[in-house]
């Protein structure tokens, strides 16, 4: 029996997944339908600095492994090339990023490692699927060690175009390692045109009559396979006693107010105090808003070891204390920043009494977010989505109210737009969008990727 090898930085939980992410979430089922293994890091860093044997775990047809990582590689590869170089420059912020060559070895390091550990556990017949920025290098090391199985690669986050591409000094290294995978996947057909335009233009790669891209001797199909979520399990989350709990806490607050609602990692790459800012303009050039409309930001920190997230977070804790000070009265505070996390049932309620949902990061893979707040709305008076055109979701939802999260005039003025949509408007727009999120799931989504896999994947041409 095939089994499915998925391989991702952070694994599991496999069950209680009502707190995990919604991509957690999703691999487990595609676990579960098909049977499998998931390997990747334990989230622990050893303490004495040596690499711990596996841990393991089984439930039913589905295991994990993971494995600690030394602080060195810790401080290297997650917290150094990973989250200060590959991730801020595949969001287009060079002036963020680290170029430092110690990270990118401890990089390379930790992906032998990996590979390494996983080599033993496979069986000749599994399907391997690595996932995201962490494991650029994994196929490559795994190809080396003569591994023949199919391997698919997908990329979370956004595929820059060449020009930015290139600033990082072993870019032709990681997109070698990316040919070494069968298949390639990525959010948009933008992020797809980024690579091809990098194999064709810089790398002068060939396209060969079947579709697939040869270039520096080896030879990869490569697509757009968008991202979704389980839009029947938000649909019907608000009936959960969370749901339900969180829906009636917000809505009787909210009797006579509208509420905007983001919700967001703590990241520069999301575009939070542009949307701070976007409020604190709304209610400058309509102050007849003001004890009307409430924007709940809810964004727990993440990466805080990175110096460019503790500053976001300061930045964002400054910026809505001096807005609400100029504008909260004696019964209403503009902004509700939260910084912990929310159960999914919960958001889904959040989601649900917000009349406006808005995501306006500066770039983005997709944004599921964006899908959840769609999934998560009454049909009969649905809110209304303000999506940043730099979010791959942008790409598909084109129903949405579309923005340049730069222009803080542009944001307010569609989050006026937002409050003030009639309900006829609001269901049309929301009628077509629910329609892609419930069409385009997360287990669509992995079924096209992996069948895609299983079809090109032609053991006599893996090469090395
Ligand atoms: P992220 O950058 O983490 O993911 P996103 O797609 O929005 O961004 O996913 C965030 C998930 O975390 C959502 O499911 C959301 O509900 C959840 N979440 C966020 N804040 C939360 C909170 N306060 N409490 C509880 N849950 C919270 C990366 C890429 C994205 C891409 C995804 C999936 O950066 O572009 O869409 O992977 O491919």
């Amino acid at each position: 029996m095939t089994r499915i090898v998925i391989v991702s930085n952070r694994v599991g939980p496999l069950t209680d997944t009502g707190r995990a992410g919604g991509l957690a979430v999703a691999l487990v089922d595609v676990l579960r339908e098909r049977g499998g293994l998931w390997f990747g890091w334990s989230g622990e860093v050893s303490e004495d600095g040596t690499y711990s044997p596996l841990r393991l775990y089984e439930d039913g047809n589905v295991s994990t492994a993971t494995i600690d990582v030394a602080q060195a590689d810790y401080d290297e590869f997650y917290a150094g090339y990973s989250n200060r170089a590959l991730w801020p420059t595949l969001h287009y912020r060079l002036d963020l990023t680290d170029f430092d060559r110690r990270l990118e070895e401890g990089y390379r390091r930790v992906n032998e490692r990996f590979a390494s550990r996983l080599v033993p556990l496979l069986r000749p017949d599994d399907i391997v699927w690595v996932h995201d920025y962490h494991f650029f290098f994994l196929g490559e090391t795994l190809r080396a060690a003569g591994v023949e199985n199919p391997i698919g690669f997908f990329l979370h986050i956004p595929f820059p175009v060449p020009e930015v591409l290139t600033a990082l000094p072993n870019h032709k290294d990681i997109v070698k390692a990316m040919l070494a995978y069968d298949l390639v996947g990525f959010q948009t057909s933008q992020h797809l045109s980024g690579f091809e335009r990098y194999l064709l233009e810089e790398v002068d790669g060939e396209r060969l009559e079947d579709g697939s891209i040869a270039a520096m001797d080896r030879r990869v199909v490569a697509d757009a396979f968008p991202i979704g979520i389980d839009g029947e399990a938000f649909s019907t989350f608000h009936e959960t006693t969370e749901g339900r709990e969180n829906f009636t806490l917000m809505r009787s607050e909210l009797e006579t107010r509208k509420q905007i609602v983001g919700v967001d990692r703590i990241d520069y790459s999301k575009g939070l105090p542009e949307r701070f800012e976007a409020f604190e303009r709304l209610l400058e050039l309509y102050p007849e808003h003001k004890g009307e409309v409430s924007l709940l930001q809810i964004a727990p920190p993440s990466r805080s070891e990175v110096r460019a997230y503790t500053q976001i977070q300061r930045l964002l804790e400054g910026l809505s204390g001096r807005i609400n000070g100029r504008f909260s009265d004696l019964d209403w505070t503009p902004i509700h920043f939260i910084t912990r996390s929310f159960p999914r049932r919960a958001l889904a309620g959040i989601y649900r009494a917000s009349a406006v949902g808005l995501v306006t990061p500066l770039r983005d893979g997709m944004n599921l977010v964006a899908k959840e707040y769609i999934a998560a709305q009454d049909p009969e008076d649905p809110g209304v989505l303000v999506l940043s055109r730099f979010a791959g979701a942008a790409e598909e939802m084109r129903e949405a109210l579309i923005v340049n999260p730069y222009s803080i005039d542009e944001l307010a003025e569609a989050l006026r737009r937002a409050i003030q949509m009639p309900l006829e408007e609001r269901k049309e727009r929301w009628t077509a969008l629910n329609a892609k999120v419930m069409t385009n799931t997360a287990s669509n989504w992995s079924r096209r990727f992996l069948d895609r896999l299983v079809e090109i994947h032609t053991p006599a041409e893996a090469d090395g």
